[in-house]
């Protein structure tokens, strides 16, 4: 049996590794629609060989859809997901709009897979750097206890979008060749100036609060402890975005709830635990790096070490794929648990 299966945002930076991730895991689908802006629509796309034409996002698209992926910007969900909803589809959703929503379950499938249950039509994925990170912490939280997180993040240029990608190369190559350039997408496409990104380290992802974090560093703080079911964790975030096309790195500090024995067992309950890869050699200079972690679904760990003043305390570095786990693979798998339990008609 297949599914009707849509994805909103096709063309996008997301959007196209959805497609290859759907293909990958040869998701059960009987029919995909493929939505866009209609600066798109008539265009085709290949899907298993296939040409699939792509079509305007509209309330109508999601007549008889099953599932809907979406990955087109916070706006477009606001206005289509209830559409989709309304049409009898459950919308996984990748932007914001939703996330903090109480009817919202927002999940990560390794640590609150159960939460899907709760739907009422619409599942949120969270913010990628928020994923990778809380993988990562979750078997820490069921065998320790977790007190507090402090995480400085060293987020990848594709986060931003398709353009984003697009303005670190063209600036890059304009520096080599020694020409002008204008930012015009980073840090923020919507806000007042732009900076250069290109040989450079930005600390602002998305627009201020007023509380001087960021919307990025509120976001990791705010869905960790929607996530975890801890709305009192400690938690502070710094967000700064690097010249890296692909792959989020974090340097993620973590108070446990008792002592660390051994960072030995922190090591082998890490590696022994769902969606991660634990690569932590030092002697052999082995650590996660984002070159190596591109095109791969897990959560890389490394760089584990005691911290040298509190007992309870160590250290960590957490790589991922931002466009995979941090976005089309975690929704699949999302879509992947909702068959699993039974929740789909
Ligand atoms: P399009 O390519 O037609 O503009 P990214 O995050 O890489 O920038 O991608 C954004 C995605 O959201 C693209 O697939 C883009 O389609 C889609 N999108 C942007 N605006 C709209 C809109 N008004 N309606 C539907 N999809 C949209
Ligand atoms: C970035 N984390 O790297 C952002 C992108 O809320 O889904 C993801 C935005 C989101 O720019």
């Amino acid at each position: 049996k297949g599914f009707h299966v849509a994805v909103v945002g096709a063309t996008g930076a997301v959007g196209q590794q959805m497609l290859k991730t759907l293909d990958e895991r040869n998701f059960p689908i009987a029919k995909l629609s493929l939505l866009a802006s209609s600066r798109s629509a008539g265009r085709s796309v290949e899907y298993k060989g296939e040409k699939v034409v792509i079509q305007e996002a509209t309330p109508d698209a999601f007549e008889g859809v099953d599932i809907a992926l979406f990955s087109a910007g916070g706006s477009i969900s606001k206005e289509l997901a209830p559409e989709a909803v309304k049409r009898g589809a459950v919308v996984i959703d990748n932007t914001s709009a939703y996330r903090m929503d109480e009817n919202v379950p927002l999940v990560v499938p390794e640590v609150n897979e159960q939460d899907i249950a709760k739907h009422q039509g619409i599942i949120a994925n969270p913010n990628c750097s928020t994923i990778q990170m809380v993988v990562a912490l979750k078997p820490l939280q069921e065998k320790y206890g977790l007190n507090k997180v402090i995480v400085s993040t060293y987020q990848a240029v594709s986060g931003a979008g398709a353009k984003a990608i697009k303005e670190l190369k063209t600036q890059s190559q304009a520096i080599l060749d020694g020409n002008e350039f204008t930012p015009e997408i980073l840090p923020c496409a919507g806000d007042k100036k732009h900076y250069q990104i290109a040989f450079n380290a930005v600390p602002q992802i998305d627009k201020f609060e007023d509380n001087g974090y960021t919307f990025e560093e509120m976001k990791m703080i705010n869905e960790t402890k929607k996530i975890m079911h801890m709305p009192s964790l400690e938690v502070a975030a710094t967000c700064v975005r690097l010249p890296v096309e692909t792959g989020h790195s974090e340097s993620v500090y973590v108070e446990l709830g008792e002592d660390v024995s051994s960072v030995h067992e922190i090591k082998e309950l890490l590696s022994a635990s769902a969606g991660i890869t634990l690569q932590d050699d030092p002697e052999h200079q082995v650590y996660p790096m984002p070159a190596h972690c591109v095109g791969k679904n897990d959560v890389f760990v490394g760089r584990i070490r005691k911290d040298l003043d509190r007992e309870n305390a160590f250290h960590m570095w957490v790589v991922s794929d931002n466009l995979l786990k941090g976005a089309a693979w975690n929704s699949v798998q999302i879509a992947e648990s909702l068959i699993k339990l039974g929740l789909l008609n």
